[in-house]
């Protein structure tokens, strides 16, 4: 049946903790709009393809050392390197889901608790970027995350790092700025099916908004 034409396609992003389940549920979701008839494009951050992620990847690898300022400012030139990227493809109708953005930025930079780093100069370098239509935070108790098994080996995947990045998620919620209320918490504790359900009955409304042209440009 024929549909009016897409004002522009949605930004969606999908923040939580490590093992939270973002990937899997960023796939779902994307091949679920995707036979729903629509076109639809993933992303993540950080996109380690260009030669910014791959200086983030080496880092977060322990292949190479820096100064926690210089890899906050990598992580969110990788994202400043995409926003040209995200307006075209949103701007021809295309429903991007993206796998964590400038909320983890500030909220994972912030929790290794350096005394010069905190959330507010972490938020700086990130103003001006494409504020999202909606962001779905999976949110996952402690001890749901410890019976997921082990940490991988990559730099930030330690209890310690996890925990502070658990309370600047639900610190983030009391800053000033507008975005701390962007965060729309569903659980991620149940099945891959269950929490795909949750997902999509919040996103397909939103996606279908979007759409229809009810929506405000902004940036963060
Ligand atoms: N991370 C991710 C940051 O520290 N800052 C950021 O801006 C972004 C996007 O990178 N532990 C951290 C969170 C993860 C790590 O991400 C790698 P992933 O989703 O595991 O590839």
């Amino acid at each position: 049946e024929p549909k009016q034409p897409i004002v522009r396609g949605a930004f969606i992003v999908m923040e939580g903790l490590d093992r939270a389940g973002k990937t899997t549920q960023v796939e779902k979701l994307a091949n679920a709009l995707y036979e729903s008839g629509r076109n639809v494009e993933t992303m993540r951050f950080p996109d380690r393809t260009s030669p910014i992620g791959m200086m983030i990847s080496n880092y977060l690898q322990s292949k190479s050392e820096m100064d926690d300022h210089v890899v906050h400012l990598l992580f969110s030139a990788n994202r400043w390197e995409k926003v040209k990227h995200i307006n075209d493809t949103l701007a021809k109708g295309c429903t991007i889901i993206c796998d964590r953005y400038y909320y983890s930025g500030m909220v994972y930079s912030a929790a290794k608790r350096n005394p010069n780093l905190s959330i507010d100069w972490a938020r700086a370098p990130e103003v001006g970027l494409p504020r999202p239509d909606m962001v779905v935070f999976l949110s996952l108790s402690t001890e749901e995350a410890a019976k997921r098994g082990g940490f991988g080996d990559e730099k930030y995947e330690t209890s310690e790092m996890q925990k502070n990045v658990r309370e600047n998620f639900v610190a983030l919620k009391d800053i000033p700025a507008d975005e701390g209320q962007d965060l729309q918490v569903i659980d991620a504790g149940g099945s891959v099916e269950e929490v795909g359900k949750a997902i999509w009955s919040q996103v397909v409304q939103r996606v279908e908004e979007v759409e229809q042209g009810d929506f405000c440009e902004s940036s963060i």
